[in-house]
């Protein structure tokens, strides 16, 4: 059994979100076409308290893109994104939401940052994801979405080390590259894991 992620594919993270990626809104009808190919489809939501510490407004005299040290990790400081139940939390309008099974959202914890859908960046909780997509005899993921450097990247590593089959759909993805290279160096990254790097249509 196969299965598809959509990474945080949700308005902030689109042009004129909060935390907008870089031609991120290109990537919903790539989502939408390899969505078609799959039985089960599985999309994770960022989704934050509005004290959350991955906030600079919760930090006064700290800077957008600065990190902090954060219970002993290092943690980049963003705008405030994906606030519970506010617009830009929700997924993409265009995307053909009646096509997922389950949705799991991350990032709820306000004094931890949750990049991966399946672990906090402490790898202290367990979103549920990994036991739920074997329950139902998933060996094999399919990943794209938002953004490439962080959450594709953390959700992939961690899909990875679970013991899934892993495929990322590159032209599904799109990245924040705070610093130029990000993105390129994370795929790079990813594919050195093993995880197959391939496009849409292989699916
Ligand atoms: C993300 C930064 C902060 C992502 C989420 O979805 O890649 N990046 N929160
Ligand atoms: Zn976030």
């Amino acid at each position: 059994m196969r299965a598809l992620i959509w990474v945080d594919l949700q308005n902030d993270f689109l042009p004129g979100g909060a935390l907008a990626v870089p031609q991120g809104d290109e990537v919903i009808p790539v989502a939408n076409r390899v969505a078609a190919r799959f039985d089960l489809i599985v999309a994770t939501q960022d989704w934050h308290p509005q004290n959350h510490a991955s906030f600079a407004s919760n930090h006064p005299g700290k800077k957008i893109g600065e990190s902090i040290d954060l219970g002993g990790l290092s943690q980049v400081l963003w705008p405030d994104h994906c606030v519970e139940n506010t617009r830009g939390a929700e997924l993409a309008p265009g995307l053909e939401v009646g096509r997922i099974t389950r949705v799991f959202q991350k990032g709820t914890d306000p004094e931890i940052d949750s990049y991966s859908g399946f672990y906090d960046n402490g790898h202290r909780k367990s979103t549920g994801l990994a036991e739920w997509l074997r329950s139902r005899g998933v060996e094999e993921l399919w990943l794209l979405g938002l953004a490439t450097d962080y959450c594709v990247r953390a959700t992939a590593l961690d899909a990875q080390q679970e013991g899934f089959r892993m495929a990322l759909v590159e032209e599904g993805c799109r990245g924040v590259d705070l610093n130029v290279g990000d993105s390129k160096a994370a795929i790079e990254e990813m594919r050195g894991k093993g995880i197959r790097i391939v496009g849409s249509d292989a699916a």
